[in-house]
């Protein structure tokens, strides 16, 4: 009897491990076909390969969208299923183009390019385009969502709606939110568990005005920088840390320069997918419905593998030998009360009632 499941037990494995190995297999071979560094290389025309893939037309609309993190982000995945999805559902009218890693650009600049047209798309954290809409600062306020589930009943109800629809004088139309996540904070100096270990800590946060004061007021001295730079300046050790979701700071490998993580779930960033407004004006109705319902298939493809990834990557940050730590409620609490008089300062800049209403909503 023991043996007979000892012999199940290795083909079992086997066979896992074959299909595991095929999988990964396939996987490199379409990433390096689809290598968007060699779409930059090549200018407007695309080198995608993939036989089972619809051919975006050579007359094809090209949309470009821009996204700061890497390849292997829930984000660039859930953006490679909706130009899967959209060129399926429009026979390959459109030709949409996934580019990661801030090759076009960090938020604020690919955003900027989005609303003057030189490029279609962004997924960007809202936090760095606060100076387009003060509304999105509500976005930033400490420990204002409890859960996911409660972030996306806000984001995907009026609320989200009406916030998103701020950024449309800007030329931009907000298609979906994605999720970027709950952030936690990592350094390099020392173990994190209360205030008082962050005091002096010199902390890159995005540029954002309330998470600039949230941490000077829990005792950081606190310097903003675009994504793309944050790596180097650990590197470097001009900064000693970073705040950012677990699977940024897994799949950008900050563990082979930041020793420490705190679980402190700080603050809630969403990302928007934004389009160029005078560019999604000009499609047909038919083609808006197609880009919304591919754009929020993806999202929800992109929120299951980051909440995914948010669980399963924290023991893989350990083996990289990373000390990662847990804080009690009561140790969340200090980190709390401390940055809370950023909800005072800034409710009259994002608007006050808006404050209430979302207060209201995350009950
Ligand atoms: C990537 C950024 C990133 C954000 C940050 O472009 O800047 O720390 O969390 O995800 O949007």
């Amino acid at each position: 009897m023991f043996k007979k499941l000892l012999m199940l037990a290795i083909v079992v494995l086997l066979v896992v491990t074959v299909m595991v190995g095929c999988g990964l297999g396939a996987m490199d071979a379409e990433d390096a076909q689809d290598d968007p560094k060699e779409d930059v290389a090549d200018n407007d025309n695309a080198t995608e390969t993939d036989d089972d893939k619809k051919e975006p037309a050579e007359d094809a609309i090209v949309i470009k969208i821009s996204n700061g993190i890497n390849d292997k982000h829930p984000a660039y995945i859930g953006q490679k299923k909706f130009e899967e999805i959209v060129e399926e559902q429009t026979d390959g009218r459109y030709d949409i183009q996934v580019y990661h890693s801030a090759q076009l650009g960090d938020d604020i600049k690919a955003t900027q390019d989005v609303r003057m047209g030189n490029l279609e798309m962004v997924c960007t954290s809202s936090s760095p385009l606060t100076g387009m809409s003060k509304e999105l600062m509500v976005f930033d306020l400490p420990f204002l969502f409890a859960s996911e589930e409660i972030a996306d009943k806000v984001l995907d109800g009026p609320i989200g709606d009406k916030i998103g629809k701020t950024l449309e004088d800007k030329n931009l139309v907000n298609l979906a939110y994605f999720e970027n996540g709950f952030r936690q904070l990592t350094n390099s100096k020392r173990e994190v568990k209360t205030p008082d270990d962050v005091k002096g800590l010199k902390i890159r946060t995005m540029e954002n005005p309330i998470h600039l004061a949230a941490w000077k007021a829990i005792g950081a001295n606190p310097t903003p920088m675009p994504f793309s730079e944050v790596f180097t300046a650990m590197q470097q050790e001009t900064i000693d840390g970073q705040e950012n979701p677990i699977p940024t700071i897994y799949l950008q490998k900050f563990y082979e320069v930041q020793d420490y993580t705190s679980l402190t779930k700080h603050v809630y960033t969403p990302f928007l997918v934004l389009i160029n407004k005078d560019l999604w004006e000009s499609f047909s109705e038919e083609d808006q419905e197609i880009f919304i319902n591919a754009v929020n298939e993806a999202r929800d493809l992109e929120r299951e593998l980051n909440r995914q990834m948010n669980s399963d990557l924290v023991d893989e940050l350990r083996n990289e030998g990373m000390t990662v730590t847990e804080l009690s409620a009561e140790q969340i609490k200090a980190f709390q009360e401390k940055c809370a008089p950023v909800y005072d300062k800034f409710a009259d800049q994002i608007g006050k009632e808006l404050v209430d209403e979302v207060l209201e909503a995350t009950k």
